[in-house]
């Protein structure tokens, strides 16, 4: 569809909540079967069975907040976005002590609390990054999607691989919003240019050498997804030891992104009437690990570049805040077009 079009916007808010509803179901599994993702995902499809809602987590409660934030403000605001982080559902461990102290009225630096994880090196977890969507459906210009995505991520996420993985999915999102999954390898290769970029800060060396990554972590795991794109056979457990599905945002960003890639055509272990946004979501649930979390950003990511039509109506329907997301992805729709007049 023609770039940043309602559909897209759309798309992109939903398919996240719907990543996290119906991966939750596969959470921390080690090994998932792809019978037992379609077994789920035809659970879906099956109104006789009634079994109401998928509930969302807190991929989804944060992201919600982000939403609410941008929208209220109509712009970043950190000091109300840190307050109106709340603590709501299944959230990482670490993370709770950051949310309760973030509520403190008399809380002076923000950034303080995030900055304290972790022995004072900060988290390097996923929780930035899958709130990161939001940040592309506010902000038309990259500057801004990079410049707010980090802030966002700074609230709770202190560690450069935990807020450069927020960038990277701001950016995902934010480039296939402008229909640049038209152009797989051009789309692969703006990322690496753009992360060259983000990654290449004192702060961001000086992580990498403490965690014994490497010099620019988030563009080396790009080059293995470009790698495995130009592959013809990729075996799950490849990506899975390539690229990780677990809750660093180093090994499960990338992962999200190569989904969406690998997605694009259809595959032989999946149904041939599914959609490329319906493979996405399905094959993220089939790499186990973080699953709500790789497909919520996967799902952005994809519908993003598929738009609302793509989404199967019954999975709309299952998911718990999923016409919520519908509603607000027109709101952000609003501003981010505001935005484009106003500069
Ligand atoms: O990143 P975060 O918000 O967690 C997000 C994940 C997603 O899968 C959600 O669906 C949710 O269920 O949790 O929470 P953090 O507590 O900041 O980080 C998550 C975990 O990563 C921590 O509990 C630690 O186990 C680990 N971790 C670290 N461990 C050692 N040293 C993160 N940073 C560090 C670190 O610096
Ligand atoms: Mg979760
Ligand atoms: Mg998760």
């Amino acid at each position: 569809g023609p770039v940043a079009s309602l559909s897209r916007f759309r798309g992109a808010l939903v398919a996240g909540v719907l990543g996290d509803c119906i991966g939750g179901e596969f959470e921390g599994a080690e090994e998932v079967p792809m019978e037992s993702v379609l077994a789920h995902l035809s659970g879906l499809n099956d109104e006789t069975k009634g079994n109401g809602v998928l509930e969302y987590s807190d991929d989804t409660a944060m992201a919600r907040c982000v939403v609410q934030s941008l929208l209220t403000r109509t712009g970043f605001d950190e000091q109300d976005m840190a307050r109106s982080t709340s603590p709501g559902r299944g959230y990482g461990s670490g993370v709770i002590q950051v949310l309760k102290k973030l509520s403190c009225p008399r809380l002076s630096d923000v950034f303080q609390p995030a900055r304290d994880q972790f022995n004072g090196r900060g988290s390097f977890g996923n929780g930035g990054a899958m709130r990161a969507a939001p940040f592309a459906l506010a902000f038309p210009t990259a500057t801004d999607v990079k410049r707010c995505s980090h802030l966002g991520a700074m609230l709770t996420h202190s560690c450069s691989l935990g807020y450069n993985g927020a960038i990277l999915q701001a950016l995902a999102v934010h480039f296939s919003l402008q229909g640049a999954l038209e152009t797989p390898q051009l789309f692969i290769n703006i990322l690496i240019k753009e992360m060259e970029e983000v990654e290449n800060t004192e702060a961001a060396r000086k992580d990498a050498r403490i965690l014994k990554e490497a010099d620019k972590p988030f563009c080396e795991r790009l080059h293995r997804v470009k790698e495995l794109m130009d592959r013809t056979n990729v075996s799950i457990e490849e990506v899975i030891s390539e690229l990780g599905n677990g809750i660093a945002a180093l090994h499960s960003v990338p992962t999200a992104i190569f989904c969406v890639l690998h997605c694009l055509k259809p595959l032989e272990c999946l149904p041939q009437t599914f959609g490329g946004l319906e493979r996405t979501i399905a094959y993220s649930l089939a790499l186990g690990g973080d699953t709500d979390t790789i497909a919520c950003m996967a799902g952005a990511i994809a519908g993003a570049h598929y738009g609302i039509e793509s989404i199967p109506l019954s999975w709309i329907k299952c998911c718990e805040g999923a016409e919520d997301a519908d509603r607000d992805a027109e709101r952000l729709h609003a501003l981010y077009h505001q935005m484009l007049q106003d500069d």
